[in-house]
């Protein structure tokens, strides 16, 4: 090779190599939040909780990949360092039982494990302590296949009564689904019942979702820190429909919130309306029979 040519394939190479990093420089700035936060929906005061469940994500991804480096290195290593070199033949030496190691592929994991439960369960515990005396609570009925939003509210109760909203695939119909209102910086609780079968109720950028079960109330208490709009839908299959059980949440400031309150009507939408209100006083009648 002349010195000519040698200097053009690596004044190429050279080429090359600049234009990868900056198509990396470029993808990382370009989306560095986005990246930070894991891609999750949201941002990370969306509500009270979101950062602490952001943390939680972006770190065990982290963690996740400092073990897989580890793992893919040594396995590179050994692929490299014991491969069959020119002449070889037959079988490697054969090797079993080497105690040590053993002792350490099991309490390495056991610990990794351990430290995945222990910020879990902190995190967990602290996403889910109940707020006494939530400046507004939300009666949440599941049914098949829309919601019933009961609002409890400085000492009103209205009620929003859903109706599913068929989607046709055209623009706008987004619009007319069942649409949860909250007041920003307040407290609330959410009281979620199903009327009919299991539901779960889900708004991805608050990262937080959980199961209506037909006669138990389960909860989620949060404060929402952000107006803006979001989706909200159930997420557990739950019939026909479910792919349409979705609705809207709208974050406003407390009076807009007050406002929308008085256009609905007042009262609450109870058990009174579940398929089988007494289905477990049934099941506890027949018991005795
Ligand atoms: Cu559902």
């Amino acid at each position: 090779m002349s010195s000519e040519k040698r200097t053009v394939s690596r004044g190429r190479r050279a080429a090359r190599g600049i234009t990868a990093a900056a198509a990396a420089a470029l993808v990382l700035t370009g989306c560095s939040e986005q990246v930070q936060r894991g891609w999750l929906p949201g941002s990370r005061e969306t509500t009270s909780n979101t950062a602490e469940l952001t943390d939680l994500w972006v770190n065990s991804w982290i963690a996740a990949l400092g073990v897989g480096l580890v793992t893919w290195g040594l396995m590179l290593w050994c692929m490299v360092a014991y491969r069959r070199r020119k002449g070889e033949t037959g079988y490697p030496r054969q090797l079993a039982y080497n105690v040590p190691l053993e002792i350490m592929y099991t309490i390495v994991p056991i610990i990794m494990v351990g430290v995945l439960f222990y910020f879990t369960d902190q995190v967990q515990r602290s996403v889910d302590e109940e707020t006494e005396d939530a400046d507004l609570v939300v009666d949440v009925r599941g049914k098949q296949w829309a919601w019933d939003f009961n609002y409890q509210y400085d000492g009103e109760e209205r009620y929003y009564a859903g109706v599913q909203a068929h989607l046709t695939g055209e623009e706008g119909v987004e619009e007319t689904l069942p649409t949860l209102y909250l007041p920003v910086d307040e407290s609330v609780t959410f009281e979620l019942n199903s009327r009919d079968v299991i539901h779960s109720f889900w708004i991805p950028a608050f990262l937080q979702k959980r199961d209506m079960i037909p006669g138990k109330t389960t909860r989620i208490d949060l404060t929402p820190q952000e107006e803006g709009t979001f989706q909200g839908k159930c997420a557990e299959l739950c019939g026909e429909y479910h792919s349409e059980m979705l609705f809207n949440v709208e974050v406003v400031s407390a009076e807009e919130f007050e406002e929308y309150l008085q256009t609905l009507p007042e009262g609450q939408l109870g058990d009174e309306y579940d398929r089988n209100p007494n289905l477990y006083d049934d099941v506890t009648a027949n018991e005795g029979d």
